[in-house]
């Protein structure tokens, strides 16, 4: 330590430092260690210089001499120190250069992995953007497809619209004509509220429902009851016959002497002879005002007709009062003496005669609207040909009381 002070001190040699500042610039230092080594050694030189001027003026040459050599030799240790350092400085700078070129190596590495990866990345960028443009070329199809399906869609809904307004046209059309049908029907059950095919009131029914030929039929004029009447419809072409009386030759003939309970009801076989009966013949009427035909044949053969176009009956408490009128025919208005007459019986004395009861006493004991008593006894036993009050006549045709061999009353609706 205290010859390195000294060393620090005292000046040195000027030609040894010198030659050690020219060894120093031969060595590979940086420019900074150089710089270092040239202001030191400077500084020892102008020490030296100092110390120079002091050894001219104090004449003890021993000493100097002394000083001398020991600063020769802190020269020469200097001198080994700065070949240590400059060894060490050589050392350090290989290290560095070691260092710089593993750098060196390991930057052009990255250099050529950047690159790498830059081409990766560059492939990639170009792939992107060939899938972008296959991505916009689709999305761009996608497009024209999607704009063309929704002008379908929009084609598609506008027709739809076009055929609910026409479905919706259709139903009100089906809707009116419906109702329209509904109507008639209404109409026609009203207007033939008893013409319904399981339940005719009459025979003018039953031709409207389609029966047309002649014969027996069953007819249900009380609505009430739905109870049938069996009877003999004459069919025409357009009218339905009701019979109500059918007097006519059989092998044995029916018995028409009964009581007001067998007339009020009926009796008879309509597929021969028979009393249609006061109490549906009044419902029928009630219904409608009816047409009522007399037919009428001798035992000559002869034929002939009668017809009332407005006939009418009243009810049980009225005796089944007649009214009939507007008399045609060929063969005499014989009912207009009997027009609204009460009926009556052998056992029910109704008639004009105060003096007893025509059906009893004058007529063969059948049932009819007598007056005073009679024109005709559609009721009366029936007789060959004859002039017999009690038997079946029409006093207006023959002039007399001459039989008949058949006599028919039958009714339509007006
Ligand atoms: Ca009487």
């Amino acid at each position: 330590m205290y010859w390195l002070s000294i060393l620090l001190l005292m000046p040195r040699p000027h030609g040894n430092m010198a030659e050690l500042g020219q060894g120093i610039r031969n060595q590979d230092l940086s420019d900074h260690e150089t710089n270092i080594l040239q202001d030191t050694t400077q500084q020892v030189l102008n020490q030296m210089q100092e110390l120079k001027g002091v050894v001219l003026h104090t004449n003890k040459d021993d000493y100097i001499l002394l000083v001398i050599k020991a600063l020769q030799k802190d020269l020469t240790q200097a001198s080994e120190g700065i070949q240590v350092l400059q060894g060490s400085v050589t050392s350090q700078g290989e290290k560095m250069l070691n260092l710089i070129e593993d750098n060196q190596n390991y930057i052009q590495s990255l250099s050529e992995k950047l690159i790498a990866t830059s081409d990766i990345l560059t492939n990639y960028s170009k792939e992107l953007k060939d899938n972008s443009l296959y991505a916009n070329v689709k999305i761009e199809l996608m497009q024209q497809v999607c704009v063309s399906n929704f002008k379908r869609l929009d084609n598609k809904i506008n027709e739809l619209n076009k055929n609910m307004i026409l479905m919706q046209n259709n139903q009100e059309g089906l809707f009116k004509a419906n109702t329209k049908l509904v109507m008639k029907a209404i109409n026609d059950t009203q207007k033939h509220s008893h013409s319904h095919l399981s339940f005719p009131s009459d025979c003018q029914d039953l031709l409207v429902n389609g029966h047309n030929i002649d014969g027996v039929h069953e007819i249900y004029p009380f609505s009430e009851t739905m109870s049938s009447v069996p009877v003999w419809c004459d069919m025409a072409q357009t009218h339905g016959w009701t019979v109500l009386l059918a007097r006519k030759s059989q092998i044995v003939q029916v018995n028409f002497q009964h009581k007001w309970g067998r007339y009020k009801s009926g009796f008879g076989r309509p597929d021969s002879e028979y009393w249609l009966g006061l109490e549906p013949l009044r419902r029928i009427t009630k219904q409608h005002h009816q047409v009522l035909r007399v037919e009428v044949e001798d035992w000559d053969g002869q034929e002939g007709w009668a017809e009332y176009t407005d006939f009418w009956i009243e009810g049980e408490d009225q005796k089944y009062r007649l009214h009939v009128g507007n008399y045609t025919g060929n063969i005499g208005d014989a009912l207009k003496h009997h027009n609204g007459k009460k009926f009556s019986t052998f056992d029910q004395d109704n008639d004009d005669f105060s003096s007893g009861n025509c059906a009893t006493q004058w007529h063969g004991k059948g049932g009819f609207w007598f007056g005073v008593c009679a024109l005709t006894n559609p009721t009366g036993i029936f007789l060959e040909k004859q002039k017999s009050e009690m038997g079946i006549t029409w006093q207006p045709w023959t002039n007399s009381w001459e039989t008949l061999k058949k006599l028919v009353i039958k009714i339509r609706p007006q």
